[in-house]
């Protein structure tokens, strides 16, 4: 067994047991930060923008990234000049179903073109105003315009988590016998548990054996765990975003999957986990957007320690109280030091500063943190720089 494999064993003990052990299949991602992403309230990118995280993504590995020319003049240029960029990700330019929409993607010299047409009786009654026989008749014209023009063509059954579920089987079944090349399944409002996703994306790939995308809103939060579910039903591909940015509350967030797929289904994907920290900075710096600090995996408090009893274990085995290494993501363990120091965390801080101590000073020093009520006084990076200076650690508490 692969090394860091057994190190994941060993961070999830017997959780393995009611996880039910690894899945190891792999999944493409699709990242949507230059298309979902910018759907988000208060997010607009500049073209230089655009193609900076363009390359950013391209260089960590994803293996599409999807835009939409149709947006704006600025949109077209950005979809165009990441397609001339020649990227190893493939550009998925996005757009309605529409003829017009195609064009605009050729334009660009797209190769894959995205499409997507509401299936909910909701969404086809208020948003198109069309019939589902009508809805289907066009998605298959300009599915068929699409393909006659030399694209690749994957088409999204959009709000399909609230559409009748055997509309879509037959809407499903009509695009692959139209050649489609993917299908995405959305849940375009975030209304699926984790079960019901599961059995969307089997309902679809029943009816259709082409590659499946899935898409999950966050609305209720579950975006990353129905993302999971859809994985686990076979969908071959992913959508994210950085930050999870996207309409409304977002969607699956791009660090969080593919590190809950590292973690719980020893699923290492081809790309650099290293570098998600940088990516997520310059998400933040372009977009004016703190990431949550108790955001999971990238939040700045994913790695801090505070409570005297959680330092002490941590000096011992960071695994104690972490699933996955900072480092893997280019991210940093800090100590917390605060009133909750207690005499183990206070023990440590006099190491760090050189001075000898034993369990009555360091009781003193606790005590004194304590008295102090000033809440976090400050942090501390637990490199190997600071654990040299410690000679001898983890008296009894
Ligand atoms: C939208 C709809 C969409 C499409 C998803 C997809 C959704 O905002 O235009 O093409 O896979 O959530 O249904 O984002
Ligand atoms: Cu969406």
């Amino acid at each position: 067994m692969h090394e860091e494999q057994q190190d994941l064993e060993e961070s999830l003990g017997f959780a393995q047991i009611y996880n039910g052990g690894f899945f190891n299949k792999k999944v493409k991602i699709l990242d949507s930060t230059l298309r979902e992403g910018e759907q988000a309230p208060g997010i607009a990118f500049t073209k230089r923008q655009r193609l900076q995280i363009g390359w950013m993504l391209d260089y960590l590995g994803v293996n599409s990234i999807e835009i939409s020319p149709i947006v704006s003049e600025s949109h077209f240029e950005s979809c165009k000049e990441l397609i001339k960029a020649k990227l190893t990700a493939t550009i998925v330019a996005h757009g309605r179903a529409l003829k017009e929409d195609v064009d605009t993607a050729l334009r660009c010299d797209a190769n894959f073109y995205a499409m997507y047409h509401s299936v909910s009786d909701i969404h086809l009654k208020y948003k198109l105003k069309v019939t589902r026989e009508e809805a289907l008749q066009r998605t298959l014209s300009v599915l068929d315009y699409a393909k006659s023009h030399g694209l690749q063509v994957r088409v999204t059954l959009e709000d399909a988590s609230r559409a009748d579920p055997t509309y879509v089987r037959e809407f499903a079944k009509a695009l692959y016998e139209a050649n489609v090349d993917r299908i995405s399944v959305p849940d375009t409002v975030g209304a699926m548990k984790p079960s019901g996703m599961y059995r969307l994306v089997k309902n679809v790939k029943e009816a259709a054996p082409v590659p499946i995308d899935v898409h999950c809103h966050n609305d209720l939060g579950l975006s990353l765990a129905n993302a999971l579910a859809g994985y686990e039903a076979g969908a071959d591909q992913v959508h994210t975003t950085i930050g999870g940015i996207g309409e409304r509350t977002g969607i699956t967030d791009l660090s969080q999957f593919v590190v809950a797929l590292y973690v719980l289904y020893g699923v290492k994907l081809d790309i650099r986990y290293e570098m998600l920290n940088d990516l997520y900075k310059l998400l933040e710096e372009y977009v004016k957007y703190k990431i949550p600090s108790n955001q999971p995996v990238m939040g700045e408090n994913a790695y801090k320690h505070k409570a005297g009893t959680h330092i002490a274990a941590i000096l011992n085995n960071p695994m104690a109280y972490e699933l996955v290494n900072p480092e893997f993501l280019g991210k940093k363990r800090k100590v917390v030091f605060s009133e909750l120091i207690g005499k183990n965390g206070a023990s440590f801080l006099l190491k760090v500063l050189g001075i000898e101590n034993d369990e009555t000073l360091a009781k003193m020093v606790a005590k004194g943190f304590k008295s102090l009520q000033l809440g976090d006084l400050f942090e501390l990076e637990l490199n190997d720089e600071i654990k040299k200076r410690i000679i001898t650690l983890g008296e009894k508490e």
